[in-house]
């Protein structure tokens, strides 16, 4: 396919991409703006590179011409919470949208996968405005803790480095520091009223400050 051709199809999905990072900024700012604690701490969002859908369509056996339709994450936004609650508010709050409509929802918090890794799956139908019209696209929103983003970020560049071969020692690191990411997880929940408290009172305290 000729890069031209590949610039109209991801095209889009960079908008989507920068659509979706502006909205979901603005729910921070939106609760920020009330003295409110966040269930959002950070988002980030990137479109998947032509190598990597090429590579993706192979490992699948997808057919390039209908790869937009098999792909569900050409468009990708990450969001990263501080509690595993919050991670389930961003649901209902997406849930709730008109903007996005659910395709399906993987929850690998409760189902944790074999490899260690937990976060929240959402593919979304998501509608852009070009100049050829308006253009349904599927996003993947990826829901998840500070703490489960450490961790699959690391396994992420270790899989990366080792392929199909990562050493047995490896794999069992990655799985015992999964097994502590949960526990981690969990004694933050513990303290989580606490802590919101904590913030809520410190952004208060911000806010008076930058008005003075
Ligand atoms: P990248 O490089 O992250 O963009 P599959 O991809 O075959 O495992 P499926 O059904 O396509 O499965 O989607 P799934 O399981 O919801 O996973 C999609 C994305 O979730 C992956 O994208 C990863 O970003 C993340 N993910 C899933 N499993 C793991 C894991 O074990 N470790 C880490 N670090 N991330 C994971 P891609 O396509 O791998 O690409």
């Amino acid at each position: 396919m000729e890069i031209q051709l590949w610039r109209e199809i991801l095209d889009p999905y960079a908008l989507a991409v920068n659509e979706l990072l502006i909205k979901f900024n603005h729910i921070i700012d939106e609760y920020k703006h009330v003295g409110a604690y966040s269930p959002i701490e950070q988002v980030t969002g990137r479109v998947k590179t032509i190598s990597s859908i090429l590579e993706k369509a192979q490992k699948k056996n997808i057919e390039l011409d209908n790869f937009e339709e098999k792909i569900e994450d050409i468009a990708g936004i990450r969001i990263l919470c501080q509690f595993v609650e919050d991670i389930y508010k961003v649901v209902d709050i997406i849930k709730k949208r008109s903007d996005m409509k659910i395709k399906n929802e993987k929850d690998y918090i409760n189902n944790m996968k074999k490899s260690g890794y937990r976060s929240y799956h959402i593919i979304v139908y998501y509608d852009v405005e070009t100049l050829k019209g308006r253009k349904k696209l599927q996003v993947e929103i990826q829901i998840r803790t500070l703490a489960m983003n450490f961790w699959a970020t690391i396994e992420h560049s270790l899989q990366y480095k080792y392929k199909q071969n990562m050493p047995e020692n490896i794999r069992e690191r990655l799985s015992s520091a999964a097994e502590a990411i949960l526990i981690l997880d969990r004694e933050m929940s513990v303290v989580r009223d606490e802590i919101m408290d904590a913030q809520n009172s410190f952004t208060i305290k911000a806010n008076i400050v930058a008005d003075i």
